[in-house]
């Protein structure tokens, strides 16, 4: 069995630019043939807006749609929009977060009540209520990824309140792998994928050093590319990865195995 996407019918979330993995993700969910369906995060100036749809053209996706996962309605629209185009949904790819520069810097135990609610709403929180909209029109078989990071389990320098919305998200997945398997054998699993210079990464301090320290000790002595999740994704939206259910798969060169 070959990887297969064709007829699939896919809502990617997070793309901000050409380096985003979202984008990756995108792109290669396109090139086996699912059609997508694309949101951005409105701002005022529509700059996400112009700069998403223009780089998201050649996918030709079926609905471009505003999405910030702090307005409620605006959550409630995008899945009227894909009931309506499509009625129903095969894959959800969640590529959120956010916290504020402030809490990535320094000392966790510096973060703020605001900050940890902020970043833990986005970042882990959005996944839940996405899956509760999505429940009535996911298919039989249907997937659902998100984004995970090493932080998650170890503490890495600044990565600070993402680390622990990091751990909350990987949590969420089990208990909705847990909540939607039954029913239509509806897939939950996160890819933990080690850094790349990405907008989230490239206004932090530090990441260059991160990137160094993975290119001279993870197992592959290299960092991975926004394609090498994409592909990861695409698997795990497949019919191939039909019994994988709940997991964080590391798409990291192996950085997370090696002591040191
Ligand atoms: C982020 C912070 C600190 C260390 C970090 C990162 N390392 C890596 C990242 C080592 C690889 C990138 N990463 C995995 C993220 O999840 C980033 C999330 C993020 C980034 C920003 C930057 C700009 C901003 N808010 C952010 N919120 C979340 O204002």
């Amino acid at each position: 069995m070959l990887l297969d996407l064709s007829g699939k019918t896919i809502l990617v979330t997070g793309i901000a630019n050409n380096r985003s993995i979202a984008w990756g993700i995108a792109q290669q969910l396109h090139a086996a043939g699912a059609e997508l369906a694309i949101t951005y995060l409105p701002d005022e100036r529509g700059r996400f807006e112009a700069k998403v749809r223009e780089l998201t053209a050649p996918l030709e996706p079926s609905l471009f749609l505003p999405l910030n996962v702090q307005d409620p309605a605006q959550m409630s629209a995008v899945f009227e929009a894909i009931s309506a185009k499509w009625g129903r949904l095969d894959g959800l790819v969640h590529c959120l977060a956010f916290a504020g520069k402030e809490e990535l810097v320094g000392d966790y135990s510096a973060t703020t009540a605001e900050g940890f609610a902020r970043a833990l709403e986005i970042s882990a929180y959005s996944l839940a209520p996405l899956c509760r909209l999505a429940k009535p029109l996911f298919s039989e078989g249907a997937g659902v990824i998100t984004l995970s990071y090493l932080g998650a389990e170890r503490a890495i320098p600044n990565y600070n309140v993402m680390g622990v919305a990091k751990a909350a998200l990987e949590a969420s997945v089990r208990y909705l792998a847990a909540e939607l398997g039954p029913d239509r054998q509806v897939r939950v699993n996160a890819i933990s994928a080690g850094p790349i210079r990405t907008l989230a990464s490239s206004a932090i301090g530090g990441i260059l050093d991160m990137i160094r320290t993975v290119e001279e000790r993870a197992p592959l002595r290299r960092t991975v590319t926004q394609a090498e999740v994409g592909q990861t994704a695409a698997f795990l939206l497949s019919d191939l990865a039909s019994g994988i259910t709940g997991q964080t798969l590391y798409v990291d060169s192996g950085y997370g195995i090696v002591g040191t």
